[in-house]
């Protein structure tokens, strides 16, 4: 168990006690009724799809998490029942306070169930919570359930209340007038009127607590599935040292130095406290997990900002003293931090997110916080080690060196196809007249060929067509500095004239459609796993923003004396056939397979795949959620082993998702 304490507030101590409680209902403060949530629920949970739904459960489930965040519980239980499609949350807390609200005249529990609040003030020290998209409340997930039912023990009582849509169904009753301990469980089951599905993903769900017990090591969650009778329990006492070690072993890649760099720090200034665990890798870019108060912050913010300066300043600072910078070598920032995994969890009241989707940090104090609490420590880390300052200077100097080396490279290529470059355009590329990106459509077609018969098959209007001859560099093994100098990644880029990693501007978008055209064979998708990998590491934003999508080109034409069908696989094949004999059992049916995409009429072409009112797209989705998930899938499928690469775009709907148009 680990030791915290802050100036601020008692804390539990070894044996496992909890503060006590000097909460008054007249905390609350503003307050407003569901209907909103019911009529816009997207608004609150982002959406009402797999995402949306669990949601709600992180919901609760962070409610819980805060509790014993601040001191007050030990113990979470998280059961998905039988049906697959309710939960129960517990915690041992203090449990929701059940007196009844002086100006409302209702119990407090209640008032926090029904109405949309903005949270309380509790007994006036520093109650740390998880903020952002999240904390919105419980009254959100009751809003969005078919049904609730909340318990609380407190005072020796236990007290039940249950809620339909939102709406108390029961007054909130006493069930047990001697009860023991105390503490908070939510049962809910969300409205299959709201979510297009209801049910929960058990391996989701394991994934996420555990990820909450990393962030907390003093944490302990159980994880029962009730319809596999599984029972897991999380607690990583090793906390976000123990996260590295995991993350980095998903990785399949190797640290330089033996020993992680950890700090944990728990009075820092206004009971905020910080644990930060790092190490550098071979892997050729960073990976920075940050968090604050155990959410995800995705774009990062002031935090990530702090870390990153002091890791710049100490490792400088420490080259410098040694004398390890090698003469003329210009270093970088970005070279500093390349191969370095880190995961950074600052705990802070009242933290501000901004960003589209509220996922970075804001607080310009947070910068400070943080690069104060590792300047210093890192240097003494590295001093202390010679043979572990050495390795990652060296890390830092191979990683300039490279850089140095591709600058080179990308700019002999540029000097040969200057023409272009002038016009800052690929010449490959077949432009498409308009210039609105909002009707615009770039195809990236593998081959010569293939490229040509799409070029005659468009509709120049809005269709501009990229045709890639070379090979596509595996973006998953390549730092930033090779992607740009890969001939066929560049181009792209030129294309979509965006820019990209951290300079990507999606206004500049020449696109609104980006969209692969690879064969319908194993190497076309291939090529476009190749892209996708690429897009998701060094464009991501295009992912997210939804602008990638995958063309669907035939495999077979079918033809009838009257008639003629594409199919796109064997299976569709065998379906169409079916069909067509319905009616004539000894029907003839001419069956083609296409060899590739150049085999085909540009006016096949046209017809089947790129004209928007007979084609139909698969939109790349990566969902949130899942986002560390798919950075180790990725590393596993773009790494050195390449057998399973295939299941990646084809399969693994969990992780990229394809969605119909
Ligand atoms: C299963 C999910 O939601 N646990 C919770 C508490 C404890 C208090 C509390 C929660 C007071 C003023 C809002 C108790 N005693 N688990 C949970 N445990 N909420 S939610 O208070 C809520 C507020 O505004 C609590 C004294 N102070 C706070």
């Amino acid at each position: 168990m680990s030791t915290r304490s802050t100036k601020t507030k008692p804390r539990k101590n070894a044996s496992g006690r909890k503060r006590t409680n000097g909460y008054t209902g007249k905390d609350i403060q503003v307050l407003e009724g569901l209907d909103p949530v019911r009529k816009r629920p997207g608004m609150y949970i982002g959406g009402t799809g797999k995402a949306g739904l669990h949601h709600l459960l992180w919901e609760i489930v962070d409610n819980a998490v805060d509790e014993a965040t601040n001191g007050y519980a030990t113990q979470i239980e998280v059961t998905l029942h039988k049906d697959g499609q309710s939960a129960t949350v517990t915690d041992n807390g203090r449990g929701i306070p059940v007196d009844v609200h002086p100006k409302k005249k209702i119990p407090t529990l209640q008032l926090i169930l029904t109405t949309l609040h903005s949270g309380g003030k509790f007994d006036g020290s520093n109650y740390i919570t998880s903020g952002g998209l999240h904390g919105v409340g419980s009254s959100v997930v009751n809003a969005l359930s078919e049904e609730l039912v909340a318990t609380v023990r407190r005072d020796g009582k236990t007290f039940e209340q249950r809620y339909s849509r939102g709406k108390p169904k029961t007054k909130l009753k006493t069930l047990r007038k001697s009860s023991r301990g105390s503490g908070t469980s939510i049962f809910f089951r969300p409205d299959a009127e709201i979510f297009s599905s209801v049910k929960f993903d058990p391996e989701l769900v394991a994934d996420q607590l555990e990820v909450k017990t990393f962030l907390n090591g003093s944490l302990r969650i159980l994880f029962k599935d009730e319809a596999r009778g599984t029972k897991q329990e999380f607690y990583h006492e090793g906390g976000v040292s123990e996260y590295l070690d995991r993350i980095v072993a998903a990785d399949g890649t190797r640290s330089v130095h033996p020993e992680p760099f950890v700090i944990k720090q728990d009075e820092i200034v206004d009971g905020a406290r910080l644990e930060i665990a790092l190490r550098w890798t071979e892997k050729p870019r960073e990976s920075i997990l940050s968090f604050v108060n155990g959410i995800p912050t995705r774009d990062g913010g002031t935090h990530e900002g702090g870390l990153k300066d002091a890791i710049r300043s100490a490792v400088r600072s420490y080259m410098d003293t040694h004398s390890l910078m090698p003469k003329g070598l210009d270093v970088s920032a970005d070279d500093v931090r390349e191969g370095l995994v880190a995961v950074l969890n600052l705990f802070m009241v009242d933290p501000q997110f901004q960003g589209q989707t509220k996922e970075k940090l804001n607080n310009v104090g947070a910068r400070a916080i943080v690069s104060g609490a590792v300047r210093l420590d890192l240097e003494k880390f590295l001093n202390a080690r010679p043979t572990t300052g050495e390795a990652i200077a060296a890390r830092v100097i191979q990683s300039a060196r490279a850089r140095a080396a591709s600058r080179a490279a990308a700019k002999s290529v540029r000097r040969k196809t200057s023409l272009s470059h002038r016009l800052n355009l690929p010449g490959k590329l077949a432009d498409c007249s308009s210039t609105d990106p909002e009707e615009c459509e770039l195809f990236i077609v593998e081959g010569d060929s293939a490229g040509g018969s799409a070029k005659q098959g468009r509709n120049r209007k809005f269709q501009a067509i990229l045709p890639l001859r070379g090979k596509v560099l595996n973006a998953e093994q390549a730092s930033l500095s090779k992607v740009s100098a890969n001939k066929e990644l560049s181009n792209i880029v030129q294309a979509l004239g965006c820019g990209l990693g951290d300079k990507l501007n999606l206004a500049r978008l020449r696109y609104r459609k980006v969209i692969l055209l690879m064969d319908a064979d194993s190497d076309g998708h291939h090529i476009a796993t190749l892209l996708l990998t690429f897009f998701f590491r060094y464009m991501r934003p295009l992912i997210d923003e939804g602008v990638i999508y995958i063309a669907q080109p035939p495999l077979y034409r079918l033809d009838t004396k009257s008639e003629t069908a594409w199919a796109l696989d064997d299976k569709h094949r065998d379906k169409l056939v079916k069909q067509l004999r319905r009616k004539r059992k000894d029907l003839k049916i001419d069956i083609q397979r296409f060899k590739g995409l150049g085999e085909m009429m540009p006016k096949t072409l046209n017809e089947t795949t790129l004209d928007p009112s007979s084609r139909q797209l698969l939109r790349v989705v990566v969902r949130d959620r899942d986002r560390l998930k798919t950075d180790q899938t990725i590393s596993q499928l773009m790494g050195k082993d390449s057998a399973p690469r295939f299941d990646f775009i084809m399969q693994n709907a969990s992780h990229v998702e394809e969605l119909d148009v």
